[in-house]
């Protein structure tokens, strides 16, 4: 048995790709000095994932920007309108790919980008490929065989990684003019011959095995995709020139596609046998194994922190080695989700360090597995000693266990977790209080970060600036947020959230139980990286986290100034969670600190609460068995969050980044008295769905795309909220943007909310009319 993984993280010891790639867009680089960097940082990984005793290493899992628009480029699915930003520019030369490349990823003045969505329940997002019945696919080789070659001058020859045919296909969508029954996957026969013809090439350079992801397989597929992945690794395997074939899958069990791949003729099978996704390996017991096939068998958690049970995946191992014909280790899925180093934290208690396991330490130890194998227990005892060791400690920690939490957690009973009050009663008490005209106009929380707030809170890090100095430019912010809604005629304020920067990060660092980290980047789109925090231990509040900004903010202004929270499903989601307990007593202990908090703001004057859940509908799990038990902990974590409130205190929530049709119900469940979702870019398709649903209660469907540049004028609010009255009663409406400010400018978001109050105006004058 040899050691492997599936990808490493690109960004370099300190985002030297993030530096890279932005200093080429803003022309402080050339191409030729961006890909320098970008082959430095490619070859280090090498040398990094070779010195650490890796058997096979794998190759193209390097990207600029996203390896799912690498495989658009790599099959020529470049849309028409991207290759108009390389009109000035010598074709072939890389000013101009990069140019073609970067316009497919981030658009240009003229040109939309790709859409970017989330890969699988990751935090990382791709590009979606656009695909329709006129795509021509050509095979463009060059990435994999520069990556091949790069490796091979340092005496590695390396197992190319290249997203599979079926999951590439299932990721794309139809373009903007393809017939509204077009589905990417009937392109399959199209693409399988272009697949095939870099197989060829890979192997003329000396490839021995390739790899291809088929993490799409994971999910609920029907007959018609489990018979195309058949037919597809059936044809590529007939393929006359080609390397060994690896079809790799993680995230989840391969459930019934399982004994697909097992039976077709590809010669190995990389399978995730962490958490869910350990379900693989009775599914393997029971099909007698794969005999004629190697085996990967990712024993490894590929995107969490914690250091391995080693000894569990040793034990998993063995039962593993009959049922193949050849065993190889590796972590789940590809090391692109956790950070590089966490020898890098020296901030940490030492001991705490001992726990954690980010992408280097994984590399050692999926290396202990596959010698233990080789060479026996005993060549690895001070490793497996050391894990346990390390396990043992974190087990018996005080930072782990907090026997109040587990207490306070134990005594919740199911009337903590139901408002007291049946909505329409709520309603009317909170209009009682609220006065609020019709179709209320508010914001969904942040609003610019202004340049001064950014080097305020670098200068507070570095010790330029003193907390009283930080203080007086956050309040200087409040004052300025607040007159301007107060001009703008907004009805109900925020105070904009200064103080925070990535707000899970923002109360992380309040709440026992959470650790930070100082370098733990992970990509999560293109040049842009988060630092999720960890949740190490049993959480709670030891002090307000909101209230003071919250009561800045409402003794500037006699008008209604709303609580902000982040939910504690966005909380799990962003973070890295515990592996010592359920997902969902995890999510309680979060959202009896967040119910403190609520409860502190209510005490504080607080009339109007909204607690965030943008995560909730994308860490739904991938295979809809699952989705009841998790809809009803995810749900139960909100109310809990928010159910100890006085009747006539109005509790608003915040989705956005999702589709909404599958988790309706789970909207209705949250019972929040106002909710607002993302709907602009969809011409408010979700009031539809929630007047098909009969949904209760009051709805803030976005009239402004944050997400865009533009500000559109007033009548195209009012043309949104005329399509909004038509479904839904008008008595339950609210009016706003689609999600915060924050990303955006102030010069766009001056005028774009003064013409959102304007249009609700217009429309509640129209209103009046008709009374
Ligand atoms: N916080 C966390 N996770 C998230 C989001 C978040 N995941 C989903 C979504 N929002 C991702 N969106 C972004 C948007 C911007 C940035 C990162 C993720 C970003 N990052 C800065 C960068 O890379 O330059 C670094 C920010 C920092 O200094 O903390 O701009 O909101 N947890
Ligand atoms: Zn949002």
């Amino acid at each position: 048995p040899t050691a492997t993984v599936h990808g490493y993280p690109r960004q370099g010891p300190d985002r030297e790709l993030k530096r890279a790639v932005e200093d080429f867009w803003s022309g402080r680089r050339t191409a030729a000095e961006l890909l320098d960097t970008a082959a430095g940082l490619r070859r280090s990984v090498f040398q990094q994932l070779a010195g650490a005793g890796l058997g096979e290493i794998p190759g193209n899992h390097f990207s600029l920007y996203d390896h799912v628009l690498d495989t658009a480029w790599m099959l020529g699915a470049v849309p028409p309108r991207h290759l108009a930003a390389g009109r000035d520019l010598q074709p072939g030369t890389p000013a101009h790919t990069l140019a073609v490349y970067f316009a497919m990823a981030r658009g240009t003045g003229h040109v939309e980008p790709l859409e970017m969505t989330k890969w699988f329940d990751t935090n990382y997002h791709y590009l979606v490929p656009e695909l329709g019945p006129g795509t021509v696919f050509r095979a463009q080789p060059g990435k994999p065989l520069t990556e091949f070659a790069e490796a091979k001058l340092l005496g590695l020859t390396t197992r190319p990684v290249l997203l599979g045919p079926i999951t590439f296909l299932l990721l794309a969508k139809p373009v903007p003019d393809a017939p509204s029954d077009f589905q990417p996957l009937t392109l399959l026969g199209r693409l399988l011959p272009v697949y095939a013809e870099l197989l060829g090439d890979l192997q003329a350079v000396g490839a021995e095995w390739v790899q291809f992801d088929e993490p799409a397989l994971v999910r609920d597929q029907p007959p018609a995709v489990l018979n195309a992945t058949a037919r597809a690794y059936r044809y590529l395997a007939s393929a006359a020139r080609r390397p060994k074939l690896l079809v790799a899958s993680y995230f989840d069990a391969l459930g019934e596609a399982l004994p697909v791949l097992a039976n077709s003729p590809v010669e190995g099978l990389a399978l995730d046998f962490t958490g869910p996704a350990a379900a693989n390996l009775p599914g393997l017991a029971a099909l007698g194994g794969i005999q004629d096939k190697r085996l990967v068998a990712g024993v490894i958690d590929g995107r969490n922190i914690w250091a391995a049970d080693l000894d569990q995946a040793l034990a998993t191992l063995v039962t593993l080695l009959p049922l193949a014909d050849r065993l190889d280790v590796a972590p789940s899925c590809s090391l692109l989700h956790v950070p590089l180093d966490a020898a890098r934290e020296r901030e940490l208690d030492p001991q705490v360090l001992r726990w954690l396991a980010f992408a280097r330490q994984k590399l050692d130890e999926t290396v202990t597995l596959a010698r233990a194998l080789t060479e026996g227990r005993d060549a690895v005892a001070p490793q497996l000693a050391a894990n346990r060791a390390a396990r043992a400690s974190r087990a018996a920690s005080a930072l782990t266990h907090d026997p109040a939490v587990s207490a306070r957690c134990a005594a919740v009973t199911p009337t903590d977790s139901r408002r007291a009050t049946p909505y329409p009663e709520r309603a009317a008490a909170q209009q009682a209080r609220l006065h609020l005209p019709p179709l209320p106009t508010t914001t969904i929380g942040s609003f610019p970060q202004t340049d001064a707030l950014r080097a305020a809170r670098a200068g507070l890090r570095t010790g330029r600036i003193d907390d009283a100095a930080y203080r007086e430019r956050i309040e200087a912010e409040i004052r300025e947020v607040v007159a301007f809604q107060e001009k703008a005629g907004l009805d109900v304020l925020v105070h904009g959230e200064p103080e925070r920067g990535d707000m899970v990060q923002y109360f992380a660092e309040r709440l026992t139980g959470y650790l930070a980290t100082r370098h733990g980047w992970v990509q999560s789109y293109g040049t842009r990286y988060v630092r999720p925090p960890i949740l190490a231990g049993d959480v709670s509040r030891p002090a307000p986290m909101t209230v003071a900004e919250y009561r800045y903010a409402q003794n500037l202004t006699d008008r209604p100034v709303k609580g902000m929270l982040t939910g504690p499903v966005t909380m799990l989601a962003w973070s890295f969670v515990r592996d010592d307990q359920p997902l969902a007593d995890t999510a309680r202990q979060v959202a009896l600190a967040l119910r403190d908090e609520v409860h502190d703001l209510e005490a504080a004057g607080a009339a109007v609460i909204q607690v965030d859940e943008p995560a909730l509908r994308e860490t739904l799990p991938l295979r809809r068995a699952a989705h009841p038990d998790y809809l009803a902990w995810a749900t139960e974590a909100f109310r809990l969050t928010t159910s100890g409130v006085r009747a006539d205190t109005q509790i608003h929530t915040h989705m956005c980044y999702a589709e909404f049709g599958d988790i309706l119900p789970a909207i209705d469940d949250v019972d929040a008295d106002v909710i607002s979702l993302e709907a602009a870019r969809s011409r408010m398709a979700v009031t539809t769905e929630l007047a098909a649903a009969h949904y209760p209660r009051a709805v803030g469907p976005g009239v402004y795309d944050i997400h865009a540049p533009r500000v559109p004028a007033v009548a195209e609010f009012t043309e949104l909220l005329r399509s909004a009255i038509d479904r839904l009663p008008a008595e339950r409406l609210w009016v706003n943007p689609d999600c915060g400010l924050k990303t955006r400018r102030w010069d766009e978001v001056r005028p774009a909310l003064e013409r959102l109050t304007v249009a609700a105006r217009e429309i509640r004058a129209v209103l009046e009319g008709n009374r």
